[in-house]
């Protein structure tokens, strides 16, 4: 079982690969990465940051994947830096992607209502292209209002229609971060199409990281054979438990979720779902 994950090196800050690779091994899957831009901080909240966009080095590493003869059973997108990486991470699908496997796209473009420093309509054009490749989706409430060309912010009954307008694009959307009355939701569809949804009491505030976290577990546990019922809760379950514990121990949100002292609890609840 190997998994690639398709995401930005943000050196300080963690999210994308910093947080894709630890979270990906800790649940027993191998995690082979493809960084596509390198950062000295996330974009969110920092300003000066460098970005190093990494497209021009993309070719000669696929080159010399397909001379070992490498397929992934999952392969995963998150952050990228431009419309010639999305149209790189499609080519990737067609050559890399083991018969049977799964391709997930985080279509990491934005947040609180806002697209993220760069990002342009057409690449939310571009990224419904990407996403129609994809067995699953996992947007934010900002990112599913983009795609869906519907207006920020999502309730629990618009998300159900975000919903809806997701399935044209991919069969299997999952939609993260609705809040109502105090209460967090995570909207779904399952295999058959009926909507679903987990919830969580909401911590106020806005915790930066908190979907890489989300898509690194979700993908960790349907590597290691959860349905994707038991993915989505043992995520949302983890990530919950890691924006508690940020909300008291870091002052400065900017630098991301104290994830790491709740591994052990989320991989307890990961190994009892898996061996009963
Ligand atoms: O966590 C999403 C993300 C990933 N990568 C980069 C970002 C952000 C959000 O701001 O800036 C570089």
């Amino acid at each position: 079982m190997r998994v690639l994950a398709i995401n930005d090196i943000s050196c300080v800050g963690k999210c994308s690969l910093t947080v894709a690779l630890p979270i990906i091994s800790a649940c027993g899957v191998e995690c082979s990465v493809l960084p596509t831009t390198i950062l000295s901080t996330h974009t969110g909240g920092f300003t000066g940051y460098t970005f190093h966009d990494l497209t021009d080095e993309i070719p000669a590493i696929l080159k010399h994947w397909e001379t070992l003869g490498l397929k992934f059973d999952y392969i995963c997108s998150g952050y990228l830096g431009s419309i010639s990486q999305i149209e790189l991470v499609l080519e990737i699908k067609k050559r890399f992607l083991a018969d049977g496997g799964k391709f997930i796209v985080d279509p990491v473009m934005g947040d609180s209502g806002k697209l993220y420093a760069g990002f342009t309509p057409d690449y939310v054009e571009k990224m419904r292209g990407l996403c129609r490749e994809a067995d699953y989706i996992l947007p934010n409430d900002t990112e599913a209002c983009y795609l869906a060309d519907m207006s920020y912010p999502l309730n629990r009954q618009t998300a159900v229609s975000a919903l809806e307008k997701l399935k044209t694009l991919c069969n299997q959307p999952i939609l993260t971060g609705i809040t109502e009355n105090n209460r967090i939701f995570v909207y779904y569809a399952d295999k058959d199409g009926n909507v679903c949804h987990y919830e969580h009491e909401n911590v106020s505030g806005f915790y930066h990281g908190a979907g890489d976290v989300f898509a690194s577990a979700f993908i960790g546990c349907l590597a290691r054979g959860t349905s994707e019922k038991q993915a989505i809760e043992l995520s949302s379950d983890f990530v919950t438990a890691s924006i508690r514990r940020t909300a008291i121990e870091v002052a400065d949100r900017r630098y991301g979720l104290a994830f790491e002292a709740e591994i052990f609890g989320f991989l307890q609840a990961l190994h009892s779902e898996i061996n009963g």
